[in-house]
Parts: C-alpha cells; sequence; structure tokens
C-alpha cells in the first residue's frame, strides 16, 4: 500500500469527468463540435487523506525541547488537466492562516500536473469559540482554523474551485491541548461518522463496564471483507505522549500470536498523519497485511480490541473504538473503520480521550466477540 490506502479520494463530483483519447472517436476529431473543447480540472490530495476536498495540518507554538516535535504543517495537492485544451487558474484566495509555498500555477498544458504546497502558518489559537480540547484544562491554548483555498479556472464545471484546508493550533505539546476525537474526525477532517452526540470532549465509561458511543460498532474480532486481499491500515493521527513510538498490531483469534506489523515515529507523537518509524517524514504511516479469512483481533501498543484481554479493567478493558467511515458526503465507506484508542496501562492516567491514536482500517468486517 505504500503511502496509500485504499482510501482513493472520490473525485469532485462537481469535476467534468475524465476524457480519456480512447473514448473519442479519433476519426472524427477534426469535426468535433467545439462545445467538446475545453480544459479539465481534477485535484488529486497526496495526503489522500480526509479526501481530495480537503487537507488537515497541526501545529505547536512551545515544542517539546528533549524530543522535538514533528508536525504537519504542509500538505501538497497535485493538479491536473484532464482535458484537451489549456487549463488556466485565477489568482488564489486564501482565507486563513495559510499560504502557498512559492508559486501559484497559472497554467497547466493539456493532460500535464501541477503540484501545490499548502503551509499551515498560525502562531496562536484562534478566537475561543468552544472547548475543542480532549480535556477541560486548557482549552483556550488549542483550537480549530477551518479555511480554504480558491481560485478560478476556466474548467466550465470549475469556474471556481475550493480547496478546505483545516489546521489544529496548540500553545503546547500534550498539557491537554490535543484536538478531541470529534474535533479530529468531526470538525478538522470533516468525516460525517457520528462520534457521539452533541459535543463531548471524552468518552468516558463506568467503572467495570464499557460505555458506547454514536455510530460505534461493537467487536472484538475481525474478518477481511474480500479474504483474497489484504487488509489496509493507515495511521490518521497521533495524539500521546510526544516521544514515543506507537505499534501496531493484529492477532489471529486461533492462537493470539500477537504480529507487529506497523509503527509510527516518536518524534510524531502530537501529529496528524504521523510518518513511519526510522523512515523520512514523507512516508506515511501504514502498511498492509493478509489473513485470509480467519477472526483476528488488534491491538494497538498495550491495548486489546478484546476488552478482556486488556491488563486493566477499567470501563470494563474496554480501550479500543471501531467506528464506520463515512466521508464529507455522509456516504458510509465500504469495509472501512475507524480504531480510536486510549491507553489504559497507568490507571492514573488513563483520560478516556480515545484519540491516542487514530487508525483507518480498510477492507474489513466485524466477527463478533
Ligand atoms: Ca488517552
Ligand atoms: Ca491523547
Amino acid at each position: 500500500m505504500s503511502q496509500r490506502t485504499d482510501l482513493t479520494p472520490q473525485r469532485n463530483p462537481a469535476a467534468a469527468p475524465a476524457r480519456s483519447a480512447a473514448a473519442r472517436p479519433a476519426m472524427v476529431e477534426h469535426l468535433e463540435p467545439r462545445r467538446f473543447l475545453s480544459a479539465a480540472l481534477k485535484v488529486d490530495n497526496l495526503d489522500v487523506l480526509p479526501g481530495f476536498e480537503r487537507m488537515i495540518f497541526n501545529r505547536i507554538r512551545n515544542i517539546n525541547v528533549d524530543k522535538p516535535n514533528y508536525v504537519k504543517d504542509r500538505g501538497t495537492l497535485r493538479l491536473t488537466n484532464t482535458g484537451d485544451q489549456t487549463l488556466r487558474f485565477g489568482t488564489a484566495k486564501i482565507v486563513g492562516p495559510f499560504q502557498i509555498l512559492g508559486m501559484a500555477p497559472l497554467a497547466i498544458p493539456a493532460g500535464k500536473s501541477v503540484t501545490v504546497t499548502v503551509l499551515f502558518t498560525a502562531t496562536a489559537p484562534p478566537k475561543f469559540t468552544y472547548n475543542q480540547t480532549n480535556s477541560t484544562t486548557n482549552a483556550r491554548d488549542a483550537g480549530a482554523y477551518i479555511g480554504s483555498m480558491s481560485f478560478a479556472t476556466n474548467d466550465p464545471a470549475n469556474p471556481t474551485y475550493t480547496e478546505e484546508l483545516a489546521g489544529w493550533f496548540q500553545n503546547d505539546s500534550e498539557r491537554n491541548e490535543e484536538p478531541n476525537l470529534q474535533t479530529q474526525v468531526n470538525l478538522l477532517a470533516n468525516f460525517k461518522t457520528q462520534i457521539a452526540a452533541g459535543q463531548t470532549v471524552t468518552l468516558g465509561q463506568p467503572a467495570t463496564s464499557a460505555q458506547y458511543y454514536g455510530e460505534e460498532v461493537v467487536s472484538a474480532y475481525w474478518t477481511a471483507a474480500n479474504a483474497s486481499k489484504s487488509v489496509g491500515v493507515r495511521q490518521l493521527s497521533k495524539f500521546r505522549s510526544q516521544g514515543d513510538i506507537t505499534r501496531f498490531a493484529y492477532f489471529l483469534k486461533s492462537d493470539k500470536v500477537v504480529h507487529n506489523v506497523l509503527a509510527s515515529a516518536g518524534l510524531a507523537g502530537q501529529s496528524f498523519l504521523p510518518y513511519k518509524d526510522a523512515s523520512p517524514t514523507t512516508t506515511a504511516a501504514a502498511t498492509t497485511f493478509s489473513v485470509g479469512s480467519a477472526p483476528f483481533g488488534f491491538k494497538i501498543d498495550s491495548e486489546y480490541s478484546v476488552d478482556s484481554l486488556n491488563a486493566n479493567q477499567n470501563g470494563g478493558g474496554h480501550t479500543l473504538r471501531f467506528f464506520p467511515v463515512r466521508d464529507h458526503l455522509g456516504n458510509l465507506l465500504d469495509n472501512t473503520y475507524f480504531v480510536c484508542m486510549d491507553y489504559s496501562v497507568d490507571p492514573k492516567s488513563q483520560n478516556f480521550d480515545f484519540q491516542d491514536n487514530v487508525f483507518i482500517l480498510t477492507n474489513i468486517k466485524p466477527a463478533g466477540n
């Protein structure tokens, strides 16, 4: 899977369908009516997540001095002209603390692509609106900027194209200034999955039993939806102790042997789209593994998807929550789920924010307990 998950961005519904040369009757090209000749814009977010239409970022003012934070403060779009006339752009209009690195493109010849890198440049939290953090102590020290980049084009289907830009700013690394799970999934990444009713800072549980929220899918074990294909994993975010590697594993229900398949870098301990451990920062924390039709569970660092296997039975040992992924239009993506975890090994520090590590899993379906 390298850097891509199976979550291929959906085509901009406002964009004209890609026109392939093969689809046109070449023999009558010279007679083709003028109305078929145009530029056509196709947009790809090279991060893939959260989608072609939106980029997510984060920044931290006071980084951890001993373990300097990697932050996701830039991302790149690929703009492709799938039409047969030169694609031309007006001046880009930016809303919010974002900027284009270098020159914005003015024109793209037919069939060619250019890349545009966008930086998140906030230097302070936004004006306080409501508590978007993972606790109640420092809610004014962090917040979300929701902005955009738009430009006019001569693509008749996209007279104005708008890319949504969403950035999280926190004054400090950790210190309860992390985006809570709803802030991450709904406000910043704009997935329409219902995490919980209303606005919820944490997803707490009674002392001895689990409590479930929103569209949560309760299943300790899973199987590959298509047994002939691999299961995909991509880490969406990591907001836990700075400097610590996160290890993602699976185990078969039959033998419980833990197979580590992915590790994300410790220096990306407070970041969206963390990178793979011992890799360049441009290598996304993503992988695939194959299990055929065997039921399996997940283990993320200390926490199992099988509640009874967890060392700490606070909240019934329920430390991994699964939610179906709904895209920005509210469509359920087939066999695609978030897994959202909360560390419980030290009961005193368990805070029930359930966003210490968030992954997106593809080609899986629930297999019960
Ligand atoms: Ca936590
Ligand atoms: Ca956390």
